[in-house]
């Protein structure tokens, strides 16, 4: 039997998809057959991964991508599943992510007029007027397979919309009688689905912007993902110490320049003051940023020359949105970056004034360097998160793969980390809280021979959906170590009501409901749900022992460890 369900395999396959991250319901008869006869007839198929819950399949095929570039199938069951995607919809969008989801619709005929017609009583209370509207403002495409006789060339071009730039979701939809018709097997070169060319610069844009980097005084590039791609960082990194330029991360999603190299300012999330390489810069080249500062409390000078790339510089999905760029360019990054270092060739720069530059920048860079060491010393009889990240990265080696959901940690996560390697350090992206469990999982699919680290705040590790998570990671064989930020509550959430009431009720208040106490025992349920190796430390001399056997369980055993980390209460 060859059905619009074998069609669709034999497409995800053909596309490269490795992994169809699942959860399964009554939409699915003819794809849980479909599965069944290829392994039975030993053809290739992607390897399924059941998945008990949607937001975390979907936060796997997330983290998959963040390290391999690549789309996974997410399948979830109608209009139930779709919504059970949650957040995780959000933080694929808002993180460029591709992947494929596919839900199944309830069946449209109820009298056996089709194989697959209706036979459960679920099929008429999951049938609803729009399910594509459920998360149609998150995905770049949305489509329905209405007959099994174009199921591959709609799966391919789902594909292709999803890997073209900006990347992104793609969900598409099929009913149960479509999905079970017999369909004419289709050849399909997949070559000739590939994404749409990067971007160039235009040649007026190269000059203009070479121009204005060699001539500036205090030239400044703020970035946030550039480093999605990393041959964008080695081709910023080779611009930057050609002409003198400093690097500001503006919350950064990824690894955007190495933070050794003496060209780079640190970064700044919600650090309620100014930031002092912005101000003094004259010429900043914002390349890749959905916030390259928040305005309210840290700006560019009123004096500096803006410019931006982004393969999205109009950022249309969102309502407010301006920087007052003098000139704004639609580019891919890496190809920018690279059209600009050749034009430098045929410019004479003043090698005095690049010098002059390249040590303005050495000296900030040297005395942050030594702010950070003083921090990460050990604070008393308390753990800090800036104490437990350095100890962290001293014990995780360079090339391991880092999820942080540190939350009101972010920045302290990336200082004290303070990554040197592209594609080693990754945040969702978005905004919507769980999403470390599931992409640390898809992270260690996609690179079985790497060590994958989760950094979580308290509260995120319990969005992630713990359970679910450690299920899967002992089930799929994908041991990693999380480590969790526990301030036994949300602090975020306070920092934000007293940043605008400082002085209010609240700011008096014993309690203002976002404590955890008394606290779960976090690990234990890691424990319990996946026989994750469970440690909780309280104090500072706990913690190199206890990364230490966090790594060892991961690496010679094979299994989770989940550290749940005692830090000063919120
Ligand atoms: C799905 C979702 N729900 C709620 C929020 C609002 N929120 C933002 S940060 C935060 C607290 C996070 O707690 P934790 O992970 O422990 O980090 P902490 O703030 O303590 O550093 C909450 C509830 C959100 N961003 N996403
Ligand atoms: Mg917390």
């Amino acid at each position: 039997m060859y059905s619009a369900s074998t069609a669709l395999l034999e497409a995800l396959t053909e596309a490269g998809v490795s992994h169809v991250f699942a959860n399964f319901g009554s939409d699915h008869p003819a794809l849980v057959e479909a599965i069944a006869e290829a392994r039975a007839r030993g053809r290739t198929i992607p390897r399924i991964v059941s998945c008990p819950t949607e937001m975390v399949a979907l936060s796997c095929a997330h983290g998959f991508a963040q390290v391999t570039g690549r789309a996974q199938a997410v399948v979830v069951h109608v209009d139930c599943g779709t919504q059970s995607l949650g957040g995780a919809v959000h933080n694929a969008a808002k993180g460029r992510i591709p992947v494929f989801i596919f839900a199944g619709l309830s069946p449209f005929t109820q009298e056996g007029e089709l194989t697959g017609s209706r036979n459960e009583f679920i099929q008429w209370i999951q049938d609803v007027r729009d399910q594509r509207g459920i998360v149609r403002q998150y995905v770049k495409h949305d489509c329905e397979l209405r007959t099994a006789e174009n199921v591959k060339q709609l799966v391919h071009r789902a594909l292709q919309i999803a890997h073209s730039d900006p990347p992104g979701p793609v969900y598409v939809v099929g009913a149960r009688e479509v999905m079970e018709a017999p369909a004419t097997p289709l050849a399909i070169d997949p070559a000739e689905w590939s994404p749409v060319a990067l971007q160039p610069l235009p040649e007026d844009g190269v000059a203009t912007l070479a121009q204005a980097l060699a001539a500036a005084r205090r030239p400044l590039v703020v970035t946030s993902y550039l480093g999605r791609r990393p041959a964008a960082v080695d081709a910023l990194l080779r611009l930057c110490r050609r002409v003198g330029v400093g690097v500001l991360e503006s919350v950064p999603n990824y690894v955007n320049y190495p933070h050794d190299d003496p060209l780079y300012q640190g970064n700044h999330w919600n650090h309620p003051f100014q930031n002092e390489a912005l101000a003094e810069a004259d010429t900043i080249l914002v390349i890749d940023s959905d916030v390259p500062w928040i305005p309210t409390v840290s700006r560019p000078s009123e004096r500096a020359a803006i410019y931006h790339i982004d393969i999205d510089p109009l950022k249309e999905a969102m309502p407010l949105w301006y920087i007052r760029a003098k000139r704004s360019f639609r580019a891919d990054a890496a190809t920018a970056l690279a059209q600009l270092d050749r034009q430098l060739d045929g410019l004479s720069l003043d090698h005095a004034a690049v010098e002059e530059r390249r040590r303005h920048y050495a000296e900030a860079h040297g005395r942050r360097a030594a702010e950070l060491r003083r921090q990460a010393a050990a604070g008393g009889d308390v753990i800090t998160p800036e104490f437990l990240t350095a100890a962290v990265r001293r014990q995780i080696g360079e090339d391991s793969l880092v999820l942080s959901e540190g939350i009101t940690n972010y920045p302290t996560i990336a200082d004290h980390l303070a990554r040197t390697r592209p594609g080693t350090l990754f945040t969702s992206g978005g905004g919507s809280l769980g999403w470390n469990g599931g992409a640390a999982i898809g992270a260690k699919l996609a690179a079985p021979e790497r060590t994958v680290v989760a950094l979580t705040g308290d509260g995120s590790y319990l969005f992630s959906l713990p359970s679910t998570v450690h299920w899967m990671a002992r089930r799929y064989g994908a041991p990693f170590l999380q480590v969790i930020y526990n301030n036994r509550g949300w602090k975020a959430p306070k920092f934000s009501a007293l940043n605008v009431h400082p002085e209010g009720y609240a700011s008096r208040a014993d309690d203002i409901d976002l404590s955890f106490d008394p606290a779960p025992d976090h690990a234990a349920i890691a424990a319990a749900a996946g026989g994750a190796l469970a440690l909780t430390l309280r104090r500072p001399d706990e913690v190199e022992a206890g990364i230490a056997a966090g790594l060892k369980a991961v690496r010679e055993e094979k299994r989770a460890a989940v550290l749940d980390v005692w830090l000063p209460h919120l």
